[in-house]
């Protein structure tokens, strides 16, 4: 006798042979996850609950450098916004050993997350015919205003190399140019097509964790799902350094950078 088992799976076989027959085109169940996978897989939302926090130190190791003084007495459309010297902030070593205007940020880590872009701008000006700030970061697709203080004409002039080249002059009073980078970029330099010592670096990313550090020399990463990550910090002489920094549930770890002048 035949197991009545075998009769009901090999009615079932039929049917299934027969649905497809009658052109119903139900594809096989692996097969449709299969092919639905890149679109269906949203980014895992983040539950704030469960954020972490990775901080840390930008070291300088090494003797500094010897400031080194902008000259820009030719131009007193300069000078005279600028009641003290100017120097280059190519490298600041802070009093405490740290070094300033490293962008830190997440290289890696956060998968196929998405993230909103802020609408609100971030601000550059030239005042004193010099950057403020040095170093900035923005989310992809972020709003740049970038403002002229300054009684004269500056040409800026963004050289990236994963999104579009440009440069604009902005005369004294000009409403304040509003730009942006919409592709994620480490880092664009920026200068003034006029003023050959103005300069600064624009870090572009495709989400909010990210820092530039300050006279404390320190950043700080907050509202990270849990994961593994790699930190990367960037500096525009020193280069980059990287390491990896795993978080579980709201833990913060701390991820110190030396760079070695
Ligand atoms: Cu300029």
């Amino acid at each position: 006798m035949i197991p009545s088992k075998f009769l009901l799976s090999f009615f079932l076989a039929g049917m299934i042979a027969l649905a497809g027959c009658g052109g119903q085109q139900t594809p096989p169940a692996e097969q449709a996850s299969e092919s639905a996978a890149p679109a269906a897989a949203p980014s895992a939302p983040i539950d704030p609950a469960t954020v972490g926090e990775i901080t840390g130190k930008i070291s300088f190791q090494g003797q500094a450098p010897a400031p080194v003084r902008i000259r820009m007495d030719a131009v007193p459309a300069c000078t005279e916004t600028n009641k003290e010297p100017v120097f280059s902030e190519e490298v600041v070593v802070n009093d405490n050993g740290t070094l300033r205007n490293v962008f830190v940020y997440v290289k890696d880590g956060l998968g196929d997350r998405t993230f909103p872009v802020p609408s609100e701008p971030v601000v550059i000006d030239q005042k004193g015919c010099v950057y403020h700030p040095h170093v900035l970061g923005l989310v992809a697709g972020q709003k740049l205003a970038i403002k002229n203080s300054d009684p004269t004409n500056h040409n800026v002039h963004p050289m990236p190399a994963q999104n579009r080249e440009w440069n604009k002059s902005q005369p004294p009073g000009a409403p304040d140019m509003e730009e942006q980078f919409p592709r994620p970029e480490i880092m664009i330099p920026v200068k003034c097509n006029v003023h050959p010592w103005m300069k600064a670096f624009v870090g572009v990313v495709r989400h909010p964790f990210f820092a530039v550090t300050d006279q404390t020399g320190t950043f700080s990463l907050k509202g990270l799902p849990p994961g593994e990550y790699t930190i990367e910090a960037w500096h525009e002489k020193y280069g980059t350094m990287e390491q990896k920094v795993t978080i579980g549930p709201s833990e913060t770890k701390a991820a110190d950078f030396t760079f070695q002048g």
